[in-house]
């Protein structure tokens, strides 16, 4: 039986409070009543649309609600930011795959190469003022800020960003579900997403670990933040047509991120090399017949878990 937890709720939180007292928890925490600028109000499908006009914006589209990043059971498509919003509000009819799919935008930087890096002061200046975005951090760490806007039911698949992140919903609300790092082995990993995509149902038998992970969740209601510490495993059910915007944060020193990162999510230099190699001395083990290369895999496992696991550094 997966286990829950209750976000902690903190209102009107200082960036003193927030620094001191929730951020170095490394827990999530839900923020309430901090002043997020006009955005709640103003941002309706009229007014983005009026504000934003045909701004061609890359989607995925899929007749799945559980959108699936490692099978793919979505595609992308470029339409009109003004088309999109029509589309995910129902006042227009067009479809690219079925009378029934599924929007969800995640903005990109204008780059069509994608080296560009999400930051809607760039991409949505004229909407960009409406948002406060909370200072809790120095103006050095701000790594991006992303426009989110999905249709209801739209669940996201379950990943991890390398990133602390801010993630402010705008209008809409939105269930959270969150499993803290160190349940990473009963995550059923394909780099930094989860396998199991129906976490409300998993199979017990394809992934019999996740069903003893400690599941902390809340809802977030139009102006809410949720502060998501890096590396924890997130998943995200959009409970109505919703518009958010998240902001990266980098608390390492500069030179652990990967420079070519635009999403936020590569993992930091010595982690990805560490991976590299774990991957080089899998490929050496599988040149030993059966019994050998599972004995020298256990081997290696031990090495890991008595040296480094469970040994968190606190802040
Ligand atoms: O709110 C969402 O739609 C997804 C948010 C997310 O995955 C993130 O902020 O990293």
């Amino acid at each position: 039986m997966v286990k829950y937890k209750e976000v902690p709720i903190y209102t009107d939180v200082t960036p003193e409070l927030f620094i001191n007292s929730i951020w170095n928890r490394r827990e999530p925490a839900l923020l309430r009543g901090i002043d997020i600028g006009e955005c709640t109000a103003k941002w309706t499908t009229e007014y983005l649309s009026e504000k934003i006009g045909a701004l061609d914006v890359k989607v995925h589209v899929s007749q799945h609600e559980k959108l699936d990043f490692i099978n793919k059971n979505f595609v992308y498509k470029t339409l009109p930011f003004n088309e999109l919003l029509e589309r995910v509000s129902g006042t227009s009819k067009a479809f690219f795959l079925s009378p029934n799919e599924y929007y969800y935008l995640r903005s990109l930087g204008l780059d069509p190469r994608g080296r560009e890096i999400a930051d809607i002061r760039k991409q949505f200046p004229f909407i960009a003022a409406d948002l406060k975005i909370p200072h809790f951090f120095k103006d050095e760490a701000f790594f991006s800020s992303v426009l989110r806007i999905g249709s209801k039911n739209v669940q996201l698949w379950t990943h991890y960003d390398v990133m602390d992140n801010i993630l402010i919903q705008v209008r809409g609300r939105k269930r959270i579900a969150l499993f803290k790092p160190s349940e990473a082995l009963s995550m059923y990993l394909v780099g930094d997403k989860s396998r199991v995509l129906d976490i409300d149902n998993p199979d017990a038998s394809e992934f019999p670990k996740f069903s003893s992970v400690l599941r902390h969740e809340c809802i977030m209601e139009s102006g809410d933040i949720i502060f998501i510490p890096a590396l924890w495993f997130h998943n995200t059910l959009a409970l109505d047509n919703g518009i958010a915007v998240n902001v990266f944060w980098k608390h390492l020193p500069e030179e652990l991120y990967d420079k070519k990162d635009v999403y936020g999510n590569k993992d930091h230099i010595p982690a990805a090399r560490a991976i590299q190699m774990t991957e080089n001395a899998t490929k050496l083990l599988e040149t030993l017949p059966g019994e050998y290369r599972d004995f020298y895999c256990r081997r290696m496992i031990a090495i890991l878990e008595n040296k480094l696991c469970g040994q968190e550094d606190k802040i």
